[in-house]
């Protein structure tokens, strides 16, 4: 029988959420200069559970002041201290597991199932590779003549600002807090407004590892916390997660100071089937299968749902029934049991935008073959926010081919040729996932190659291991993250530049 996690707040679950957070600032919470707080709501019933401190411009300038007041130390801490710190952290987030993972889903909407096994020990692991990575960092040293040497040595930035979205929330705070601690940083990190809290319970679990004010956290929406964040001319870097629109404001912010930005933004991935896939009916048929119903994974709340499927024509019948049978096989339910395989989506507004863009669909000319409603799961879970997992065949130049719905919604197509298939996968702005679908290593390759996307997954879809660069192509974003590199982007090149030479220069 499936095992459905009791809900916070009720006898036997495994996490309690407090009734209010206020800001996590020098190390303790701290309440918000302008006294307001505002409601956080669960997705899975709609909700309220708890309150959260209004951040505005004096709370991040109380934040900043307090990671400044932590740097001189943390920034001269040895990597191997650093990566002590940074291991402890996964071991208690790894001994908190099944907390921390129904904080997550009460908090953002999707299933325990996913929480338990995908996004909690990605985190973990997170800590791990970048503790690991930064014992393994070298700096250079060139001889330039026999007399002189250019050293190179990395040094952190200082105070780095980090915006989260409300996806992954504990996902992708960790994506950004594990490097730039990793590298010496204090941070100062903004929540995303509507899934505040569970960040909270993993900063109650891991806050007294690290000193004061390396870490703290500012509440608060995107325009009365984010922004002040953003442009604070005391910070000295800034990375985003979220919309395309709004990480060109946080550019806009950033060019003011001339601070280095990252940006993780939106995407419209293509996942393309090539005719071979259905030589056989075999398991990688089936596997084909399964990559074709990722749309609805975390309820298409993935800045890469592969969120255009190109089939080609030759299997496209065929392939297509296939594949929405397995489609009316995911099961959507209460989040918190075990057997739940779509949950809710993550906002009110979200709900809203994903059932107006079912509108637009219809009104383009898209066929609607499958869903197209908000579900309805009966009991209480009636007030949360639930889409049918909904399936369109159209064509690329409509707008849900070419706009970020960010819901469990496919644009479905058809194509002839390898040339076709390339070119309507890239007939988009954005550039930041793909996947590709073939038993043909040569044509997987080539296709690998020629999509503009930073990440192509080959007969696979939906995977983000620690040491695998993720990032976006044109209007997805700058940097990669989840990997080494992105410590290029939280530190700074320091040369020394030395004579030992005792003659004239
Ligand atoms: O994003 P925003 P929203 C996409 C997705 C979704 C749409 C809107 O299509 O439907 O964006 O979501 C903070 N200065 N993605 O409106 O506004 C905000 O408080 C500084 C894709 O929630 O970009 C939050 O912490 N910060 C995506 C964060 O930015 C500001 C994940 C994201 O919010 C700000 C999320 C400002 N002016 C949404 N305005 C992905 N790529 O994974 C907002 N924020």
């Amino acid at each position: 029988a499936p095992t459905v996690y009791a809900r916070p707040g009720e006898d036997g679950s495994v996490v309690s959420y407090r009734a209010r957070y206020d800001h996590y600032i020098g190390g303790k919470y701290v309440a918000p200069a302008s006294g307001q707080y505002f409601e956080d709501i669960t997705p899975v019933t709609g909700q309220g559970f708890c309150e959260i401190a209004r951040g505005t411009a004096p709370d991040v300038d109380r934040a900043v002041d307090a990671a400044w007041a932590a740097f001189p130390a943390w920034g001269k801490t040895s990597p191997a201290e650093r990566a002590v710190i940074l291991n402890k952290i996964a071991d208690r987030m790894e001994a908190n597991l099944e907390a921390l993972a129904v904080a997550e889903t009460w908090e953002n909407g999707k299933p325990v199932r996913e929480t338990l096994a995908a996004d909690l020990p990605l985190a973990i692991d997170h800590f791990r590779y970048f503790a690991g990575a930064i014992r393994a960092q070298e700096g250079g040293a060139a001889e330039l003549d026999q007399d002189t040497v250019a050293y190179h040595f990395h040094e952190p930035l200082g105070v780095v600002g980090q915006i989260i979205p409300w996806n992954f929330p504990i996902l992708m705070a960790v994506w950004k807090l594990a490097p730039a601690l990793a590298a010496g940083n204090c941070v100062v990190l903004k929540p995303a407004e509507q899934t505040p809290a569970s960040i909270h319970v993993l900063i109650d679990l891991i806050g007294d590892l690290l000193p004061d004010g390396v870490l703290n956290v500012v509440n608060g929406f995107g325009f009365e916390a984010g922004a002040p964040l953003a442009s604070h001319p005391r910070i000295r870097k800034i990375a985003f997660t979220g919309e395309t629109t709004t990480g060109r404001l946080i550019m806009q912010y950033a060019s003011e100071r001339l601070i280095p930005v990252t940006l993780e933004l939106g995407g419209k991935s293509p996942n393309i089937f090539f005719e071979d896939v259905a030589d056989a009916k075999d398991s990688f048929y089936d596997k084909a299968l399964e990559g074709f119903t990722f749309f609805a994974l975390n309820q298409g709340e993935v800045c890469t749902c592969p969120s255009r499927a190109l089939v080609q024509r030759s299997i496209y019948d065929g392939f297509v029934a296939d594949g929405l049978e397995r489609v009316g096989k995911v099961k959507q339910g209460d989040p918190l049991d075990l057997s739940t395989m779509i949950g809710a989506q993550a906002s009110n507004d979200q709900l809203e935008k994903i059932l107006s863009y079912i509108e637009i669909g219809k009104a383009e000319g898209a066929k609607l073959i499958t869903g197209g409603e908000r579900a309805d799961l009966g009991g209480d879970l009636a007030g949360g926010y639930y889409v049918q997992p909904t399936v369109f065949e159209g064509r690329n130049s409509m707008r849900i081919f070419q706009e970020e719905i960010f819901g469990p919604v496919l644009a479905l197509t058809s194509f002839d040729t390898y040339d076709d298939a390339i070119s309507i996968a890239n007939d988009t702005l954005y550039g930041l996932g793909a996947g590709v679908w073939s038993r043909n290593g040569s044509q997987l390759y080539r296709a690998g190659r020629a999509i503009e996307a930073g990440r192509v997954w080959s007969n696979t879809y939906h995977q983000y291991p620690a040491h695998a660069a993720f990032g976006g192509y044109k209007q997805s974003g700058i940097g990669r993250e989840n990997h080494k590199m992105m410590l290029d982007h939280y530190q700074q090149t320091k040369n020394l530049l030395v004579s030992y030479a005792d003659g004239p220069m």
